[in-house]
């Protein structure tokens, strides 16, 4: 006699079928590497329910039914920058009335400030400022944990890691090695962008090359610090440089396995160089959470950042590809300078809450992924 799982399966397998996707849900299910041409297909396909069918399968294969968050607290230094990206409306020249800079005295008293909350990581990133020297830098790491001993520190993308060697005439990895020194934990993952030339060209032509972006993290990896790595998506780039940002990044992992997790930035046009284009919509934001989740089969995690897509998209992301949902942040300003109308912050109960609504089960972790709390 037939089960009703048999039905189940049969209903699915032709529910990918009409969508066009068996090939890829074959490759899934026996764990098959996923070409460029599969990427392609899934960005083109607009049956969201089958993309985010298919993410989940790897989402489930990778974390289970765990969802994690983190205690953590932003804190940008300084937003004064010499690149001045056209999709950034974060950054300012020196003389605009709007740039500041925090002494490191100023960035001991945000820490101190939040000393009665449960807070595990400072998440610390900042403009390329012209003359800052690189002690500034390595008194931020001392004064932090001078402050807080027991906090993972992840701060300076690859870019502002190029930037510091650069001002500070030492190579990458005796930069690197100088701040693991001081207390650098690990580094997040902005920067990145769309590494193609064409993209870089016309949105952040100053900023450093995608091919540079990777060897500063990968020199980072073989030091044993581990990375993040994002994409921002939803301006002017082709799903042809998604995928190509997404292969590289694959590559990338294959040799050093030291990235944790990949967040894929909504594109916020508001106060930018780029704000005539619209804001994403859902679907892409699922969709970019979606295939890099099935096209990153090395990442370890996907987070959908709450911070840009909303709470409530997160939440459903949970169900499309993501494992993560980033966490507390406290004070975020990068995405809310360029128009972002989600809050600063989030309560670690409205995360718990979130997840477990999703169906799964909420973890609190720390930045390297051990658990700190399973709810
Ligand atoms: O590097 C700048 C991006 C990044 C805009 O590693 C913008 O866990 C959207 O990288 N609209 C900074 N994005 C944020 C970032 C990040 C955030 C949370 C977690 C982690 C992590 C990393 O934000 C920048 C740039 O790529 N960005 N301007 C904008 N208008």
């Amino acid at each position: 006699m037939l089960r009703p799982g048999f039905f189940y399966f049969m209903t699915l397998q032709s529910f990918i079928k009409q969508a066009g996707l068996a090939d890829i849900l074959e490759k899934v299910e026996a764990g098959v590497r996923l070409t460029a041409e599969d990427g392609l297909q899934l960005y083109r396909s607009n049956d969201i329910l089958a993309i985010g069918f298919l993410a989940n399968i790897v989402r489930n294969r990778l974390n289970g039914d765990n969802s994690y968050f983190i205690y953590n607290q932003h804190i940008n230094y300084s937003n004064i920058c010499i690149n001045l990206c056209k999709f950034c409306a974060f950054g300012k020249e020196k003389d605009s009335p709007l740039a500041y800079q925090m002494s490191v005295e100023e960035v001991k008293k945000k820490v101190r400030d939040r000393l009665d909350e449960p807070i595990t990581e400072i998440h610390m990133v900042g403009g390329l400022h012209p003359e800052l020297p690189f002690q500034y830098y390595i008194d931020l790491l001392h004064a932090i944990k001078e402050v807080r001993p027991e906090a993972h520190i992840q701060a300076f993308t690859c870019v502002e890691i190029a930037h510091l060697a650069e001002l500070a005439g030492r190579t990458i990895p005796d930069t690197l090695a100088v701040l693991k020194e001081a207390g650098l934990g690990s580094m997040p993952g902005g920067g990145a962008e769309v590494f193609n030339p064409r993209i870089r060209q016309l949105t952040c032509e100053k900023k450093l090359p995608g091919e540079e972006w990777l060897e500063v993290a990968k020199s980072a990896h073989r030091q044993g610090l581990r990375t993040n790595a994002t994409m921002l998506y939803g301006h002017i780039e082709t799903i042809e440089e998604r995928v190509e940002h997404l292969l590289a990044l694959r590559q990338t992992q294959d040799e050093t396995g030291g990235f944790l997790a990949f967040i894929p930035l909504a594109f916020h046009p508001k106060n930018t160089e780029m704000a005539d284009i619209a804001k994403t919509s859902g679907i892409d934001d699922l969709k970019n959470i979606a295939v890099a989740r099935l096209l990153l089969d090395n990442f370890p995690h996907i987070k959908a950042y709450w911070v840009m897509i909303g709470p409530k998209m997160a939440q459903l992301a949970l169900s499309f590809g993501a494992d993560d949902m980033d966490g507390t942040v406290k004070e975020e300003v990068i995405t809310h300078m360029a128009g972002a109308e989600t809050d600063q912050a989030i309560g670690s109960n409205t995360l718990v809450k979130l997840i477990r609504e999703a169906g799964r089960v909420p973890v609190e972790r720390d930045t390297l992924y051990n658990v700190i709390r399973r709810y």
